[in-house]
């Protein structure tokens, strides 16, 4: 087996990087520059002249710094890390990196949305990409993945149709990152096979907390494939260590404008101070045998194998904990492609994963400008690679030789094909008419939807809905709103005419039974992850705020790896109570942030803060915007008056009606905040959120 360590690829890059500390500027030619502020001119007031090649240089690579971005998932952030397998999968693969638990397999990781422009906010409601190159050493394998287990579409024939229709509209582009419109609603609602993927698209999934909080998902059937040949069926998930957890609706559309960066920032920000994004990789494998086992086909990316028939057996972990060192270079220029397989991995006949196999060298020609985008640093394999390929724009080695076809003798023979040890195709029997027409066993659309809504708790199941009145309440056409409620009624009838009810169709009669099926797995409650590693927590003080209990919430947040902001009327060193014996972070100033930034809140004690504080309006709808959305609130003795101000239930000691004051806690007697407030907070911070 070759030998991997978990900083090969940074190695690697070692060679491609150029560092400008101590140099002179100098142009492309590596000519030294007399003066890069002005051009040369005939005369100081007079024209520009031909000849100065810095000036034409400067502005002529200025010109062409832009190529095209990925015409889906063009919005992305990137990150390095390893794989480690945990034990061998030798039974089912003879893929090396799957095989040995001593190796670290470098990888990228490219986290996308898939509408909107590379400009464009993360917190949109979309689908997230999730894709993995690993730098094995067998050559690179790209699991090119989804946060979401299926897709719209069940042949990639309709790829085209789908992304044009949710993409922004030809005639105005508008809008940018956005499903809620009408082109998206026409398109879906004459589509049935959409409609699980839809469902899952108007969930919480589709406003990830975090790239760190998200599932990852190959989607579609792949083939592991043993040393005998032997072949299993088997489907990829990615697990998020912190579990997964979402944004709220109205939280994401604030945060799209408070910080269109969201999500990009929290995984740099992450990686930069050591909280690293960690995932468990795991596997449902299929027999050969069982193919026909279920009630829909494995070759379907419309359907998920439920975890309660095949659990997802958990194989090795991903750890991404290096940023990249420039955008363009390596976020940007990574070409992934779902054809890079490594021996022991190999495909299967869904019609949507034939399609791609097309699609992602075909669209890195033009991205990438030429074919030899696999010399690019951040694409380039550890794997040793030597082939008769050569030419094209962009060529940057000097191939060597004069035998540069196969079979010769010039170049002794080489490079030899490997025969036994290359990648071989699983031989499968392959027997059919041509015929464009879909199996029998793709036809129920609508089974896995229900099981979907099924398996949502309570406030998912809200969400959902209010999703749809959104989405479908910004679509102008009623006859296009009224066909999709048909479709929502062959899911669940509650369902139907709760969104009818929303966007002015009429209530649905019943067209049949809810099968009544579920699959507890599906619900973001199913894996909410342990501990407060990573999360963000403002701290709400002015002038005169109790030090003691502020120093000691600090720490405790700290030791536990959360990130405490101190937020107060005005930026800079706060005052305290105590003379500023204590060390504190510097505050930043409210009217900066936003509560929509931040996981919870806590208002520090002290009479000075708290009276500043319930005069200031950044800070009584900072607190009302975190109830709003359900995150965890904490008080401490004077600063409770906030939650007064803010009208928060419980707050004025009257009880609180059935649950409103759930994730809210108040230590009531006056002092520093003590051992059973920040325990009780912190607590609550683990919980997330409280519908
Ligand atoms: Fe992609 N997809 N896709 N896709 N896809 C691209 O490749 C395509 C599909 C996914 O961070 C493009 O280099 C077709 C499913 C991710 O660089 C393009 C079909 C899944 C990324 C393309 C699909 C994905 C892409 C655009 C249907 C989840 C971003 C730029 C047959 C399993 C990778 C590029 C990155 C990118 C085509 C369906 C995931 C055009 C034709 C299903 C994560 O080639």
């Amino acid at each position: 087996m070759t030998e991997l360590r978990r900083d090969d690829k940074d190695q690697q890059l070692a060679s491609a990087r150029v560092d400008h500390a101590d140099t002179r500027l100098t142009t492309d030619q590596g000519i030294p520059v007399e003066d890069t502020d002005n051009s040369l001119h005939a005369g100081t007031r007079g024209p520009s002249l031909l000849e100065d090649f810095h000036l034409r240089e400067k502005v002529m690579r200025f010109d062409h710094e832009r190529i095209p971005e990925r015409v889906v998932h063009a919005r992305g952030s990137g990150a390095y890390g390893y794989f480690q397998v945990y034990e061998s999968l030798a039974r089912y693969t003879t893929a090396e990196f799957l095989c040995d638990p001593s190796l670290h397999t470098p990888v990228f990781v490219r986290f996308s949305t898939v509408q909107g422009s590379r400009g464009s906010a993360d917190t949109v409601r979309d689908v997230r990409g999730f894709a993995t190159k690993f730098y094995t050493g067998q050559g690179n394998f790209d699991l090119v993945g989804n946060n979401m287990p299926v897709f719209f579409i069940q042949d990639g024939i309709k790829f085209p149709d789908v992304i044009h229709a949710v993409k922004p509209q030809p005639r105005n582009e508008i809008p940018q990152g956005a499903s809620a419109h009408d082109s998206f609603w026409d398109f879906v609602s004459q589509q049935p096979e959409t409609m699980h993927h839809v469902m899952w698209l108007m969930s919480d999934r589709a406003i990830p907390r975090s790239f760190r909080t998200m599932q990852g998902f190959g989607v579609h059937t792949f083939r592991l494939v043993n040393a005998q040949g032997g072949n299993t069926f088997v489907k990829f998930h990615w697990t998020p260590v912190l579990g997964t957890h979402s944004l709220v609706w109205n939280e994401a559309q604030k945060i799209a404008g408070v910080d269109p960066d969201f999500n990009r920032r929290d995984l740099w920000e992450s990686i930069e101070s050591g909280a690293l994004p960690e995932y468990e990789l795991g596997l449902q494998f299929i027999p050969e045998d069982r193919e026909f086992d279920f009630d829909w086909d494995l070759l379907d990316p419309t359907k998920i194998i439920p975890e309660e028939l095949v659990p997802v057996t958990p194989v090795g972990k991903l750890v991404l904990n290096r940023n990249p060192d420039n955008f363009f270079a390596e976020t940007e220029q990574v070409a992934f492609c779902v054809g890079n397989v490594v021996p022991g991995i190999d495909f299967t006949d869904d019609p949507l994963l034939q399609a791609r196999l097309f699609s992602y060298l075909d669209t890195q020609l033009t991205r990438l400008g030429g074919p030899n985008f696999a010399q690019l640093p951040v694409n380039r394999p550890l794997a040793p690679v030597h082939h008769h390929q050569q030419d094209g724009f962009g060529q940057h080695e000097i191939p060597m030789g004069e035998g540069n076809y196969h079979p010769n003798t010039l170049g002794g023979g080489c490079p030899v094909v490997p025969g036994g040890d290359g990648f071989r195709h699983f031989p499968e029997r392959v027997d059919g008419h041509k015929i464009r027409r879909r199996s029998e066993t793709f036809a129920d659309h609508y089974s896995q939807a229900t099981l979907f809504w099924n398996s949502m708790s309570d406030w998912e199941r809200s969400h959902i809905i209010e999703a749809y009145r959104f989405e479908l309440g910004k679509c102008d056409r009623m006859d296009v709103r009224k066909r999709l409620v048909d479709h929502l009624e062959q899911i669940d009838h509650q369902l139907a005419v709760a969104v009818a009810a929303g966007i002015g169709v009429d209530e649905p009669a019943p067209v049949g039974e809810n099968h009544g099926r579920s699959s507890p797995a599906l619900s973001l409650t199913a894996r909410t992850g342990e501990g407060v590693l990573g999360r963000r927590v403002a701290i709400l003080a002015a002038p005169g705020v109790e030090e003691v209990g502020l120093s000691r919430l600090c720490q405790a947040l700290d030791q536990r790896g959360a990130k405490a902001d101190l937020l107060a009327p005005a930026a800079g060193p706060l005052r305290t109570n105590n003379q500023d014996t204590l060390e504190l972070p510097e505050a930043k100033a409210l009217n900066t942030m936003a509560s929509v930034l931040y996981d919870a809140v806590v208002i520090a004690g002290g009479e000075d803060s708290a009276a500043a504080l319930v005069e200031d309006g950044y800070a009584v709808h900072f607190v009302a915007e975190a109830y709003l959305h359900a995150k965890p609130i904490g008080a401490v003795a004077e600063g409770v008056s906030l939650l007064r101000r803010a009208g928060l239930p419980g707050a004025d000691g009257a009880p609180a009606p059935d649950g409103a004051g759930a994730g809210v806690v108040i230590q009531t007697e006056n002092g520093p905040a003590g051992a059973d407030f920040l325990e009780e907070f912190i607590g609550a911070l683990t919980g997330q959120r409280y519908f």
